[in-house]
């Protein structure tokens, strides 16, 4: 089974531009209870390094393009987020690093939880350990 999961969702498009709405209880499988976005992102940067072990997340690319490696511990997977209209569902427990950001590039994620830094693993032996067992 592949480990990016997308979500898509519809546009509602006209001569003077697209519009997506994303409402609560639809298209996303889970109560969004957070949204942040990165921006300014370094172009030769890596982000992420970590899985969660309860957080499920929605990351939706608004503006360019970035590359995300999912893990689930036993396979590796790389997608390319370059979509308003799609979103790439992250479940939990699948470590993520986020890279080649393009000129740009705004990333909006919507979050079934509050900022928690004790949801986080940021070991990847402890991940790889934990996911496996
Ligand atoms: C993820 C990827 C896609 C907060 O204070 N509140 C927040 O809601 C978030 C997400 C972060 N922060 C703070 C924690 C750090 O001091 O912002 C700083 C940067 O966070 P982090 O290094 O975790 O950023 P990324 O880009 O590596 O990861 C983020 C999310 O943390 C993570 O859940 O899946 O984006």
């Amino acid at each position: 089974m592949p480990l990016a999961e997308w979500v898509d969702f519809p546009e509602h498009c006209a001569d003077s531009g697209r519009l997506v709405a994303i409402e609560a209880g639809t298209s996303v499988p889970f109560e969004i209870r957070r949204v942040y976005y990165l921006y300014g992102l370094d172009t030769t940067s890596r982000r992420g390094f970590h899985a969660h072990k309860k957080l499920q997340q929605v990351a939706i690319c608004l503006h360019g393009s970035c590359r995300f490696l999912l893990d689930d511990g036993h396979t590796k997977e790389e997608v390319l987020l370059d979509q308003p209209n799609r979103g790439l569902l992250i479940r939990s427990f699948l470590w993520r690093e986020m890279f080649e950001f393009s000129e740009g590039c705004v990333l909006v994620v919507l979050a079934s939880e509050l900022y928690d830094e004790g949801d986080y693993v940021r070991d990847y032996k402890e991940f790889a350990s934990a996911a496996r067992a």
